[in-house]
């Protein structure tokens, strides 16, 4: 048989591209046509130099808010395990939880501030120490000031999304064990109890316990946190108890709220801290380590609370609990992304954690890496195809100078995701007003509103300007673009 050379052609790159079908699909569908994505960056790369900034709208039915936690801004409380860490002058900056933002009492003038940036909805916490002052007794008082706090929130249309557990706890409760003590599950499903049958007529979505891997990393592992210990054992007791008290309390709220036919679609998760652990250099000694540190940190527990299953190191690939689907939105805390280069430190899983060199940070140090949102989301959203609640997503910024363009860069994730078709419901910004950061203490600044802690006069920031008109929007326009962000 005789080809013409036009043939021939075709002949051979048909044969090429059977030879390297493979490689060709597996670049499209895991969206890694290295040359082509090179292309596209440096394109963005080089419009963003110009200053030229894209349009982004959102469904008109997706809820922006802000997030926050108790301890965090309500001061007051002497009963919690926060209060005791600050007592012991581990904060840096000398600060300490009791003033916080006063938030306890100036609740109204707070919510009036979403109001005013027109916020869909708020991520507020609730004190366990406050209810359940001692082991066998809740304090209807505290739990009447919750109700008018969410009331509060509803009269104005804002959607509250309750959470349980936000690193602090009753300090009777950390007497006896906190949550290494396997009856914390019982203590927590009690105290679950009470709040759900009190304010479930109310709420319909519910946090049952933000960042477990946070939480336990910081107070167990590194010991910079309350209670202070460096031990691995108390890792996996603390993850085990933590686990089981998620699921139990998912059933519990689900039966709560169907047994007393309280209104509207019960929605229950977890605010799960979720990292980008990318190898610092392309080779294997680097990408070991940075898988087995998104395992250990991230995906055991995050896979645990979802379906119920104990991998090792928790387990054996068991259900203590029971198989199941014990999440109806999957909850994401972003900030930022480690580069993990090869240590020989079995203590550090072979890892030493970096901030990319050059890369973009926050008054903090730590890395802006916006497209980790959206690696993140679609990696997980993969796994348990529920929608997504970004629970968290914030700056530390004292001047102001960055948070807009970091809104921007995440939201523009978000939008992103929405077109590849994965169902971000909800996107909470970190936080309304700034507050008491933990260790970092009050000179840690994520809030779109500055608060002077002497006065507590709050005032809102230009970013928080732009946060609302895109709240009030759902959409960020050319003006804004000109007035915000050049
Ligand atoms: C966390 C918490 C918040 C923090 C926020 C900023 O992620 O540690 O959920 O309480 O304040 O993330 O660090």
């Amino acid at each position: 048989m005789i080809f013409d050379p036009f043939e021939q052609l075709i002949f051979c790159l048909g044969s090429l591209f059977i030879y390297l079908r493979k490689y060709i699909y597996k670049e499209i569908c895991f969206g890694n046509l290295g040359h082509i994505s090179a292309l596209i960056k440096t394109w963005e790369h080089k419009s963003e130099k110009r200053g030229i900034m894209e349009e982004l709208k959102l469904p008109k039915d997706f809820l922006l808010g802000t997030a926050g936690a108790a301890v965090q801004i309500e001061g007051g409380d002497r009963n919690n395990t926060w209060y005791r860490w600050c007592e012991q002058g581990h904060i840096r900056d000398g600060s300490h939880c009791i003033s916080a933002n006063d938030h306890w009492n100036r609740y109204r003038e707070d919510i009036l501030f979403m109001k005013e940036l027109h916020q869909d909805t708020c991520r507020m916490g609730i004190e366990w120490s406050r209810i359940q002052p001692e082991p066998g007794r809740f304090d209807p008082d505290a739990l009447s000031h919750y109700r008018d706090v969410v009331h509060e929130l509803t009269k104005n249309n804002i959607k509250p999304l309750i959470t349980l557990h936000h690193f602090s706890h009753p300090l009777w409760l950390e007497d006896l064990g906190g949550w290494e003590n396997p009856a914390v599950v019982g203590y927590f499903k009690n105290y679950t109890q009470y709040v759900v049958e009190n304010l479930g007529d109310q709420v319909s979505d519910w946090i049952t316990i933000n960042e477990p891997n946070v939480f336990t990393t910081y107070g167990y592992l590194y010991g910079t946190w309350p209670p202070g210990k460096k031990d691995i054992g108390a890792v996996f007791r603390v993850y085990r108890n933590m686990i089981k008290a998620h699921i139990e309390a998912y059933k519990l709220i689900h039966e709560i709220r169907g047994r007393m036919h309280f209104p509207g679609k019960t929605m229950v998760g977890v605010a799960h801290h979720l990292r980008v652990f990318d190898p610092e250099r392309n080779r294997l000694a680097d990408k070991i380590p940075a898988k087995l540190i998104q395992y250990l940190f991230q995906d055991l527990v995050v896979q645990a609370m979802a379906t119920g299953k104990f991998k090792f190191p928790l387990g054996f690939g068991e259900y203590p609990l029971g198989k199941g689907v014990f999440q109806d939105f999957f909850g994401v805390n972003y900030y930022s992304r480690d580069m993990v280069r090869f240590t020989f430190n079995p203590g550090a899983v072979f890892g030493e954690l970096k901030v990319k060199a050059n890369s973009p940070v926050n008054d903090l140090g730590w890395e802006i890496y916006p497209e980790g949102l959206y690696r993140l989301c679609k990696y997980y959203y993969r796994k348990f195809l529920i929608p997504v609640f970004i629970t968290e997503n914030g700056i530390c910024d004292s001047n102001d100078t960055l948070r807009s363009k970091y809104i921007y860069d995440h939201l523009q994730q978000v939008t992103r995701l929405i077109n590849a078709g994965i169902p971000v419901r909800r996107y909470y910004y970190w936080t309304l007003i700034d507050n008491f950061e933990w260790l970092e203490g009050e000179s840690a600044r994520f809030g779109l509103v500055h608060n002077d802690y002497r006065t507590q006069q709050r005032t809102i920031r230009p970013s928080g300007r732009f946060y609302g008109e895109i709240c009030t929007l759902k959409e960020i326009h050319k003006a804004m673009i000109a007035k915000y962000l050049s």
